[in-house]
C-alpha cells in the first residue's frame, strides 16, 4: 500500500478520512486553479497512487469561487512553447486524466463557478460530476485561438456529442443549470452545496466492494474503446472475476435470506 499522505504536494491538498474517501482540492484559487505543468505533475502522481492506497473514492474539489479556469494561459505564454514542447505538455495532461478514469477508484467531482477549458477536461475525466447554481461549462478554447488538449475531444465528445462540443467551441457557447444536465455535462444539480452532494455520493459508492467499483470505474471505459465483440468477451471475464469474489458471497447470501434492500424508489 502506498502512504499517499506522504505524497509532497504543492497546487493541491489531499486529506482521507476513516471511511477511506479521500478528497484532493484544487488548492491555486488565487489562479482560478489554473492548471499549469506542476498541478498536472501533481495530478499524475496522486492519481497513479490511489489505485494501491486502499482509498474506496474520492472527492475532487477546489478552492475558492471556480472549479477550474482550464489550461494556464500566463505560463503557456510566458514559456512560449514549441510545438514539441506543447505536445509533451498533453501527453501529461492525458496520463493525468487517463490516470483518473481508468483507476479503478470512484472519482466524484464537486463543481462550481468556471468549469472551462481544461477545466472541464479535468472534470469529464470524473465518473460523476455534481453542479450548483452557480457552475458554468464552457470551451473557450477557439476564442483564446487554440484548440482542446487535454481530451475533450474524447470525453466531453463523448459527453454531449460531436455537433455540441463543436458549437460550444465554435460558438463559446455556455451551458449552466438544468440544460447541462440534460444534455450530459453533469449528473447531477444542486440547490446547495455540490461539495455536500458529491460526498454524499462518494459514501455511497465507498459502500460497494473495492473490486465491483474497479470494474465501474475502469471496465466500462475501456469497453467503449473496443468492438462490441471484443467488449462482450471482455465484460464476461470481468464479471467472472467480479461476480464470484468473496465479498458479493454475504451480499448474495442476505438477498436469498430476504435480509437485503430492495431495489426501489423512497
Ligand atoms: C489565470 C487563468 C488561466 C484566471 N490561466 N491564469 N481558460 C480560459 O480562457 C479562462 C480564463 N479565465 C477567466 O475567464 C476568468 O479568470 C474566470 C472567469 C475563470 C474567473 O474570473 P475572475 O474575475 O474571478 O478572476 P480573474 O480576475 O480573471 O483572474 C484572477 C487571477 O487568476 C488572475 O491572476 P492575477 O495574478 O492577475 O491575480 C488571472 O490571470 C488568473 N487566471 N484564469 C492563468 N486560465 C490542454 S489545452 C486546454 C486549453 C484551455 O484550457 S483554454 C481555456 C483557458
Amino acid at each position: 500500500m502506498i502512504d499517499i499522505e506522504a505524497i509532497p504536494l504543492a497546487n493541491l491538498r489531499l486529506s482521507v478520512d476513516s471511511e477511506g474517501i479521500a478528497t484532493v482540492s484544487l488548492a491555486r484559487a488565487a489562479k482560478r486553479n489554473a492548471l499549469d505543468a506542476a498541478t498536472i505533475e501533481e495530478l499524475v502522481t496522486l492519481f497513479s497512487a490511489f489505485p494501491r492506497s486502499g482509498v474506496r473514492a474520492v472527492l475532487l474539489r477546489a478552492d475558492g469561487d471556480h472549479f477550474c479556469a482550464g489550461l494556464d494561459l500566463v505560463e503557456h505564454f510566458n514559456e512560449d512553447r514549441s510545438a514539441a514542447d506543447f505536445m509533451h505538455v498533453c501527453l501529461r495532461w492525458h496520463e493525468a486524466f487517463n490516470k483518473m478514469e481508468y483507476s479503478g477508484v470512484p472519482i466524484i467531482a464537486a463543481l462550481k463557478g468556471a468549469v472551462v477549458g481544461g477545466g472541464l477536461e479535468l472534470a469529464s475525466a470524473a465518473h460523476i460530476r455534481v453542479a450548483d447554481p452557480s457552475t458554468y461549462f464552457a470551451l473557450p478554447e477557439g476564442q483564446r485561438g487554440l484548440f482542446t488538449g487535454g481530451g475533450a475531444t474524447i470525453r466531453v465528445a463523448d459527453l454531449v456529442g460531436k455537433a455540441r462540443m463543436i458549437d460550444m467551441m465554435l460558438t463559446g457557447r455556455i451551458y449552466k443549470g438544468q440544460e447541462a444536465v440534460d444534455i450530459g455535462l453533469c449528473q447531477y444539480l444542486v440547490d446547495g452545496s455540490s461539495e455536500d452532494r458529491a460526498l454524499e455520493l462518494a459514501r455511497l459508492a465507498a459502500q460497494n466492494p473495492p473490486l465491483s467499483n474497479f470494474a465501474i470505474c475502469s471496465a466500462i471505459s475501456h469497453m467503449q474503446n473496443m468492438s462490441s465483440l471484443d467488449a462482450a468477451y471482455a465484460e464476461a471475464v470481468v464479471a467472472g472475476v467480479v461476480n464470484t469474489q468473496a465479498a458479493s458471497r454475504g451480499r448474495l447470501e442476505a438477498f436469498a435470506n430476504k435480509t437485503a434492500a430492495k431495489v426501489k424508489p423512497t
